[in-house]
């Protein structure tokens, strides 16, 4: 496959994976064309190139396809090899950037829905204590470097992103009286990689406001605090 052949990003707006895939391409300088899929209506396009799961991203390479948003942002970084790197050269390094990528997406993700959304009490206390753990553990992979991948934002920036844009989103639509399991006093790495990813060139250009997110999320609100309630250790 050449890397002249056109690239498709099939994604839908306030989508934290779609921002994965386009987070990628933009920071590669890859030029792609953005196909809007209606989730309620799903296009062939979709439904044929990505028939396991039906979801997007989806991204097309001269009609070949690739799915899953941590694997896109992979292909990207190996089909596109001009710089800059989204993972790290050493065998290691990337093993890690993995490992770290998928408990921001496992362990991380899980417990931050629940401290978010359960009832207030103290099965909501367990799971802000458990949220605060994890994010210990990924604020020191920060040591004091800009970004998780070093001084530019990398494969677990991108994987991490919704930390950083779509929290804010959450935590005031669960309720504004409810204190934030990431805050800056606790949390000051994280917080300061949020600011800094949020305002990078290349991730902004593709990055909903906080104000259209919200507005986006809105009327998903009862569905999410419906399900908090249901929530248990
Ligand atoms: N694990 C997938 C998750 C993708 C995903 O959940 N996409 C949502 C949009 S945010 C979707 O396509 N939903 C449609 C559906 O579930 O039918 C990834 O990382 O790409």
């Amino acid at each position: 496959m050449s890397s002249g052949e056109p690239v498709k990003l099939l994604g839908s707006f306030g989508s934290p994976f779609t921002h994965r895939a386009e987070a990628a391409l933009r920071l590669k300088g890859v030029p792609y064309e953005f196909i809007q899929e209606d989730l309620d209506n799903k296009s062939d396009l979709l439904l044929v190139h990505n028939p396991v799961h039906k979801k997007v991203p989806l991204l097309l390479h001269g009609g070949r396809a690739v799915a899953e948003s941590l694997v896109i942002v992979e292909y990207v970084d190996e089909a596109f090899s001009g710089p800059p790197p989204l993972l790290p050269a050493d065998p290691l390094a990337r093993s890690a950037a993995r490992f770290w990528a998928q408990f921001v997406a496992d362990s991380l993700s899980r417990t931050m829905f629940k401290a978010l959304w359960a009832e207030d009490g103290e099965a909501r206390d367990g799971f802000v204590a458990e949220t605060k753990e994890n994010l210990a553990l990924l604020e020191a992979r920060l040591q004091g470097r800009r970004f998780f991948g070093g001084d530019a934002v990398g494969y677990l920036d991108i994987a991490a992103s919704a930390l950083a844009a779509w929290l804010p989103v959450m935590e005031e639509m669960a309720g504004a009286e409810r204190s934030t399991p990431m805050g800056e006093e606790e949390f000051p790495a994280l917080c300061r990689w949020r600011r800094e990813y949020i305002s990078d060139e290349a991730v902004s250009a593709c990055l909903p406001s906080k104000e259209q997110l919200v507005a986006y999320y809105a009327p998903k609100k009862d569905g999410f605090a419906g399900r908090g309630k249901s929530l248990q250790k």
